[in-house]
């Protein structure tokens, strides 16, 4: 994978209009592009007065690029800017391989990590409204092709019927999403069923979430992942320094330049982190934009009836701080609590599992007796793994198990407790 970006050079007279920061956004969209599962193998960087209409890109450029990704045997080029339909078509062409933009990079991760219905149908609604005018550039190419013998040749017949096709697939999921609003209470019931407290990490991308996510919970992930074997890469358990055990899920980042037709798609992909018992929100501590992105993040979160939540401020990359973290923790806090850590060289990360257990509602253990029928295994099974079994016996009507339960998993297992 190939990463481009165009910095727009400064006119005379417009000295006085924000910089454009090419170079920032093209490192976002590198850590964007790994996140897919990307590799970035090299990444272009041009300077013009303008965009190219035909190739973004002036043609030396292209030619350049050409060579590059034959030479790096890429499979992909990704533009940091949004592509229109054609220049698209005119750069797969020229360049002989795959061409994507930045807002179809940010579709596929949010397609990736959208796990409610709404935030799935969100985020087809957002491809699709995507691709609909790149349809439309696709028909004015075909019917000049067609010249004066009339302009509905089959391709533009085709293209009508796609066309008619994504309204129509447009037009249900805007239904759907109406009906899925109105019963989101009783899925957020059904999802409360889930047996362990869930952590969910939010915040930009690069600052450290999902090297926080391996960091914390490398010493959680045992060896029977049986139970876990359904749930996406994106969660995992976590022990706790109280031996509880919680289960931690990285969300989709906020991007900094997101464009504005994804804001929905995000917020809907976004929108597990209301489920979550408590939110880390990290934030990279070293960076000078800390300040504007916790407050960015906090209001979204707010925005996504998230604000209820109780949260942890996490401030990540402390030791790239060259100091003692205390005063930047004052500065970037204000009444919040946070914790300063580094994920990349565990600093701070024990204080921050201690963190979380203090944060975290109670989920107090207790004694209890469950009968379980022939056929319920699993259940058996999900008491051992989240509870301590004293005692275990069995008869012609099943299993009766004695263990010393978290709240959670009683709660979850209601219907065999023996009273
Ligand atoms: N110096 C330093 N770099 C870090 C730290 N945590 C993460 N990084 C780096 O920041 C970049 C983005 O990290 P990542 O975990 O992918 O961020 P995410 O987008 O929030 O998931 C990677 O290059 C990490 O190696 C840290 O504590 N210190
Ligand atoms: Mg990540």
């Amino acid at each position: 994978m190939i990463l481009v970006a165009v910095e727009l050079t400064r006119r005379r007279g417009e000295s006085h209009a924000p910089p454009t920061d090419a170079g920032e956004s093209l490192e976002e969209l590198a850590v964007l592009a790994e996140s897919a599962g990307a590799e970035v193998a090299g990444k272009v960087l041009q300077s013009r007065p303008a965009f190219d209409q035909a190739t973004l890109l002036g043609s030396g450029k292209v030619q350049e690029l050409k060579e590059m990704t034959a030479a790096l045997e890429a499979s992909a080029v990704i533009f940091d800017h949004e592509l229109a339909g054609t220049q698209q078509r005119n750069l797969e062409k020229a360049l002989d391989c795959k061409v994507l933009d930045r807002t179809q990079l940010i579709l596929d991760i949010f397609a990736s990590r959208a796990r409610t219905r709404e935030g799935q149908l969100q985020v087809e609604l957002a491809q699709l409204n995507y691709l609909l005018p790149r349809l439309t550039g696709r028909g004015a190419a075909m019917s000049r092709l067609g010249g004066g013998i009339g302009t509905r040749g089959p391709g533009e017949t085709q293209l009508e019927t796609d066309r008619r096709r994504i309204r129509a697939r447009i037009k249900k999921i805007s239904g759907d999403l109406d009906h899925v609003r109105s019963s989101r209470g009783v899925q957020r019931r059904q999802r409360q069923a889930v047996p362990l407290l869930t952590l969910a990490l939010a915040g930009y991308t690069n600052a450290g979430k999902s090297t926080l996510f391996n960091r914390l919970t490398q010493a959680g992930v045992t060896a029977d992942a049986r139970m876990f074997a359904t749930l996406d890469p994106t969660v995992r358990q976590l022990v706790l320094p109280s031996r509880r055990r919680v289960l931690l899920s990285d969300t989709v980042g906020f991007i900094r330049q997101l464009p504005t037709t994804l804001v929905k798609a995000f917020r809907a992909t976004l929108e597990e982190v209301t489920e979550a018992a408590l939110v880390l929100h990290v934030v990279d501590a070293s960076s000078e934009l800390a300040p504007e992105h916790i407050a960015h993040v906090a209001g979204v979160l707010a925005e996504i009836g998230a604000g209820g939540t109780p949260q942890l401020l996490v401030l990540n990359k402390v030791d790239r701080l060259g100091g003692p973290p205390a005063a930047v923790v004052r500065r970037l806090a204000g009444e919040q609590t946070a914790v300063a850590v580094s994920a990349l060289t565990g600093e701070g990360a024990g204080g921050l599992l201690e963190a979380i257990d203090r944060a975290l509602p109670a989920d107090p253990v207790s004694e209890a007796l469950f009968r379980f029928p022939p056929g319920e295994a699993r259940q058996v099974h999900l008491l051992h793994e989240f509870a301590k079994v004293l005692d275990e016996q069995y008869d012609e009507q099943g299993t009766l198990v004695r263990a010393a339960a978290p709240e959670s998993v009683q709660r979850r297992l209601a219907a065999f407790l023996v009273h």
